[in-house]
């Protein structure tokens, strides 16, 4: 195996059906990203996920706020917030991970965006990072070090979770080749790229773990 992965985690972020084509907030080729998950769990002992997990009344449906449509802007939490589409709702199949995603070997699920009255697109903290998931601590307390990011959506999720890893102290590593971007503007995902390195987020292909 060309790295070592001793105290090391993979982070499975928002593999969920409103996520992927045909979902309600579809990532193109999402789906894409399953086989190379799939294949990389086989070489960690050490597997989380995280869950967009929305009550039905959460802030950043556009449903919820008369007049908006998905893409537009509004307040919420004192942060500007874009609108989304209603997704991942508790206990919905579109908050359900993919069947073909395999959950076997996994140790825990980190729920997000439980609060209705604030976005949460890192598997940390939410977006006024007032409420912590737990995420950081559990893996602190298992001696992880290194944390490698898998899953959707580059721009959003991926690329949140990666920075908030980053200002914990873990090396963090973005497979990119197991990611893609929901790109609402274009290059979103690619901008998302460039920031994450410009933090110190190394880049690698699955490709330096699979051969
Ligand atoms: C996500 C938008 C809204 C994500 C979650 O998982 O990237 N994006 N909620
Ligand atoms: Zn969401």
């Amino acid at each position: 195996m060309a790295m070592n992965l001793k105290n090391s985690a993979l982070l499975i972020i928002d593999v969920q059906n409103d996520f992927l084509p045909g979902g309600a907030l579809a990532v193109s080729e999402g789906d894409a990203v399953i086989p190379v998950i799939n294949s990389l769990q086989e070489h960690f002992t050490f597997i989380v996920a995280t869950q967009d997990f929305h009550p039905e009344d959460h802030g950043s449906f556009a449903a919820n706020h008369k007049g908006k449509k998905p893409g537009e802007f509004i307040e919420l939490a004192g942060l500007q917030q874009i609108l989304w589409p209603v997704h991942c709702v508790q206990g919905s199949e579109g908050a359900e991970f993919h069947a073909e995603l395999n959950p076997i070997r996994w140790q825990a699920i980190f729920q997000k965006g439980t609060n209705p009255e604030v976005d949460s697109y890192s598997g940390f903290f939410d977006n006024a990072r007032r409420g912590d998931t737990g995420l950081g601590d559990f893996l602190q307390n298992e001696g992880i070090m290194n944390v490698f990011l898998t899953g959707l959506a580059q721009d959003y999720c991926v690329k949140f979770t990666a920075l908030d890893a980053v200002s914990l102290g873990f090396k963090t590593y973005l497979i990119t080749d197991a990611t893609r971007a929901v790109n609402l503007s274009a290059e979103d995902g690619e901008k998302a790229l460039d920031e994450l390195k410009k933090a110190g987020v190394i880049l690698i292909e699955s490709s330096a773990i699979l051969d």
